[in-house]
């Protein structure tokens, strides 16, 4: 009998599980069931693991897969690389719905997110479940999504930067976000490597689809979005400084909701090397410009 307590925390999105203490030395069986739970319920949250440090943090996710480089672009805040320091003073500003890292052909399989400063109230994070975004649509949407192809870039966006509270801090940023350009052409549904599940994979770094006007393009992906974020499809967490998250980043997109001000607000987050998304045909993502390979191996 497992020791493991998984309760469901939003209808079609979201797990806690309580019972266990993260770190590189989980028994296989446990490791097993939070497998099961994040391929289950898409992201999965652990409270009350403050024992965690940066070294710990890595050696627990190394046992969902192998880790990349922090960032293809953002250096990391540790010797060994893995480690990407989310402190929003620093000019991360992530509050626009996406799936992590999809300007490369082989974005993270998963996300593990861990929070070291919150603000009392506010900063929680919201997720998507993309798998059952589409699932919702009528079929003949699903069947022209079916079809469809993106364009991911990290290229940045100059009129979010304008906007930004502090365009200095978010110029800067910017620019080493996109010091090398990444551009990928993705399938627009794919189907999950080990679920065989069709979901969504569009986002803020989707910039335009494949064979359409600019304006059409900006339309039909406007549309997209708003069904995947439909307030039914996501689950809101509110943090407390020791809680990690876990999310299956092939079956969801997420973003922060910046409610904080200046408030500090800083967590560290570990990717895990993902595979390259095949489409419903079994074409799959096509580089157009930039080699990721330095950031991260394709999962096997
Ligand atoms: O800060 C957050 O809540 C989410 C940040 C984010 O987008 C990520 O960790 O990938
Ligand atoms: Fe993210």
């Amino acid at each position: 009998m497992s020791s493991l307590s998984i309760v469901p925390v939003a209808g079609r999105i979201g797990a806690e599980i309580s019972g266990v203490r993260l770190g590189g030395d989980l028994p296989p069986g446990v490791l097993a069931e939070i497998r099961l739970a994040l391929l289950g319920h898409k992201v999965v949250f652990f409270r009350g693991q403050d024992h965690l440090d940066e070294q710990s943090q890595v050696a627990f996710a190394r046992l969902l897969g192998e880790p990349t480089a922090a960032h293809p672009t953002v250096p990391s805040l540790d010797g060994n690389g893995h480690i990407l320091d989310l402190d929003y003073r620093n000019g991360h500003k992530v509050d626009r719905w996406h799936t992590d890292v999809t300007f490369v052909d082989r974005p993270p399989l998963a996300s593990v997110l861990r929070a070291i400063t919150v603000p009392a109230a506010g900063g929680d994070t919201l997720w998507a479940n993309t798998v059952t975004a589409y699932e919702h649509l009528p079929a003949a949407l699903r069947a022209l999504l079916d079809q469809l192809r993106a364009v991911h870039t990290n290229q940045y966006d100059y009129g979010r930067v304008a906007t930004a509270d502090d365009p200095d801090r978010a110029r800067k940023y910017a620019e080493v976000f996109a010091s090398t350009v990444f551009e990928t052409e993705h399938p627009v549904v794919r189907v999950h490597p080990e679920t065989g599940e069709r979901s969504i994979l569009l986002g803020d770094f989707a910039k335009r689809l494949a064979g359409f006007t600019a304006h059409d393009s900006a339309a039909l992906i406007r549309l997209i979005q708003e069904h995947v974020t439909e307030v039914e499809n996501t689950v809101r967490w509110r943090w407390s400084p020791g809680d990690v998250a876990i999310w299956d980043n092939r079956a969801t997109q997420h973003r922060v909701v910046h409610d904080f001000g200046d408030r500090p607000r800083r967590l560290h987050r570990v990717t895990i090397a993902g595979e390259v998304p095949v489409g419903v045909d079994g074409r799959p993502s096509t580089v157009l410009t930039g080699d990721a390979a330095a950031y991260s191996p394709i999962a096997a």
